[in-house]
């Protein structure tokens, strides 16, 4: 009986030490955004309701928690808070049918060949036509927000800089690449020109690796938002989100606007949902969204690349070959390998110098955005479409000598809004990007006589239905002055960008 009466008290001292695991199991990881910065008066308010604070951000008024299931709709009932949201994992966009370490093979069988020659994709989006003008994006920092990256490897070494682990339990400045995906990004953006291995599109770039994805390439919301909140902070010119989650986040679609907000560009994939729609964080306004080509520069019949109206660009990503760990290299697709490519274009295009081609009086990431899908290569229906967003991206075109160009505004009269050009014989292409004008007209004089073949009228507000907000057209001009008038039509203040590039 004293037995008995020992095993059973034993037992709920047992049921009494298991009680609060499982009450520690049955509570949520959330994410609890406030409509002001949170303070210490906020952070109270969670334990107070028996929640445990994990980290208070500064980019957003959030603070990630865990807290007792029975708290979340008390706490979704403050006026204070925004919005409780779950933890969710967030996933790297792997290709499902390739295994990462696959053949992986080392860098010395690839000395025999060219190491431009072993990237179809650097290459074909001109990557070289920017390098030999010494455009390779020195001083650019781009941070990886992935598995980390192996920043021993041959290819990377030169080119590392630094970066974070938010994954670990004791977070720390050694981000090593535990997986490989990050590793493959990170050469893709920069691998180095060194005889050897492969070369990234923007061979002399600043990477930084901001591990918040795990050896499994999974990660959770609340080390994805840690990871952009240290790119902000650390001064980041781009950041490369090759990841997913299920869902939308608000939590997540806050850091990003903000870091947007703060100059910082941000490039994701677009997800790899064959034909389903563009996956977040790619789908937010404030990232771009890169879909896949082929060698072609076609998607292929079978894509694996997402679809929709948030497309913006698409970039090589089949059987792209870059760094992966122990070190070596692997072909792989996916997603995740075009936004790397439009990383690195941005990259290029900030070391080239962009100038304020948005006419907003300031040279920043939107501007750099602008040069992107402006110099994009159209593929497929005319125009932007939700296939290859403004095209397949251009390192070469993106980084070509600056165009001509100029602002168009409507002001008070008609006759002050003119703007006229003055070209030498040549062939030129010319792009209107539209700001609320109506119209466009375009009079073409060759030693001034009125070449009424050659002018032209460009309406935005087309009751036909054709609005399309950028318009490129060719003018061939053949004689000694020839002379371009630019006229807008619509309500004061509205306005369009206009470049000429030689041909
Ligand atoms: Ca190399
Ligand atoms: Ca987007
Ligand atoms: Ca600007
Ligand atoms: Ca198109």
């Amino acid at each position: 009986m004293i037995f008995k009466n020992k095993y059973l008290s034993a037992l709920i001292l047992f049921i009494g030490f298991v009680v609060p695991v499982t009450g520690f199991a049955a509570a949520s990881s959330v994410i609890i955004g406030f409509h002001q910065p949170p303070g210490q008066y906020e952070q109270e308010l969670i334990e107070g309701i028996g929640g445990t604070v994990n980290r208070v951000y500064r980019l957003i008024p959030a603070i990630a928690a865990m807290l007792p299931e029975q708290a979340l709709a008390e706490l979704r009932d403050n006026p204070l808070v925004a919005y409780v949201e779950e933890n969710k994992t967030v996933t790297a966009i792997e290709p499902t049918y390739t295994p990462l370490m696959l053949k992986p093979f080392a860098a010395k069988s690839l000395a025999l060949v060219d190491e431009y020659e072993a990237v179809w994709g650097v290459q074909r989006i001109g990557s070289k036509v920017a390098h030999d003008k010494g455009i390779t994006g020195s001083g650019v920092k781009v941070a990886v927000i992935d598995t980390g990256i192996d920043y021993t490897h041959p290819d990377l070494v030169s080119n590392y800089v630094g970066g974070y682990d938010f994954t670990k339990e004791v977070p720390d400045e050694y981000p090593m690449d535990d997986h490989g995906h990050g590793t493959h990004m990170a050469g893709i953006i920069g691998a180095a020109v060194n005889d050897a291995g492969v070369v990234g599109v923007a061979p002399d770039v600043w990477l930084y690796a901001v591990k918040s994805l795990t050896f499994d390439a999974s990660g959770k919301l609340d080390d994805i938002v840690a990871g952009i909140e240290w790119a902000v902070e650390n001064d980041m010119d781009i950041i490369n989100l090759s990841l997913a989650g299920a869902d939308d986040s608000p939590a997540l679609q806050a850091a990003c606007d903000i870091a947007y907000a703060a100059g910082v560009l941000i490039v994701a994939a677009a997800g790899n949902t064959y034909g389903g729609p563009v996956a977040f964080p790619a789908a937010y306004d404030s990232v771009i969204a890169v879909a896949s080509t082929d060698i072609n520069d076609q998607r292929g019949d079978f894509s694996f690349s997402a679809l929709g109206p948030q497309v913006e660009l698409a970039a090589p990503g089949l059987s792209i070959l870059s760094t992966i760990l122990n070190p070596g290299y692997a072909k792989l697709d996916g997603t995740s390998q075009s936004a790397a490519h439009v990383t690195g274009t941005a990259a290029l295009v900030l070391s080239a110098g962009v100038g304020d081609i948005n006419y907003d009086g300031l040279v920043n990431n939107r501007d750099v955005r602008q040069k992107l899908q402006a110099t994009a290569v159209d593929r497929g229906p005319p125009g932007r479409d939700e296939l290859y967003g403004y095209g397949r991206v251009s390192a070469a075109e993106a980084t070509a000598s600056p165009a001509n160009s100029l602002n168009l505004l409507r002001e008070s009269t008609p006759f002050d809004s003119l703007e006229m050009v003055d070209l030498e014989a040549a062939s030129y292409q010319i792009s209107l990007q539209n700001n609320s004008l109506d119209a466009v007209f375009i009079l073409v004089t060759e030693n001034n006589h009125i070449r009424k073949d050659l002018g032209t009228g460009r309406f935005f507000n087309d009751l036909r239905g054709d609005a399309a907000q950028q318009i490129t057209f060719e003018l061939e001009a053949t004689g000694t002055v020839f002379k371009v008038v630019f006229i807008p039509l619509g309500s004061i203040g509205a306005s369009a960008n206009v470049t000429i590039q030689k041909q």
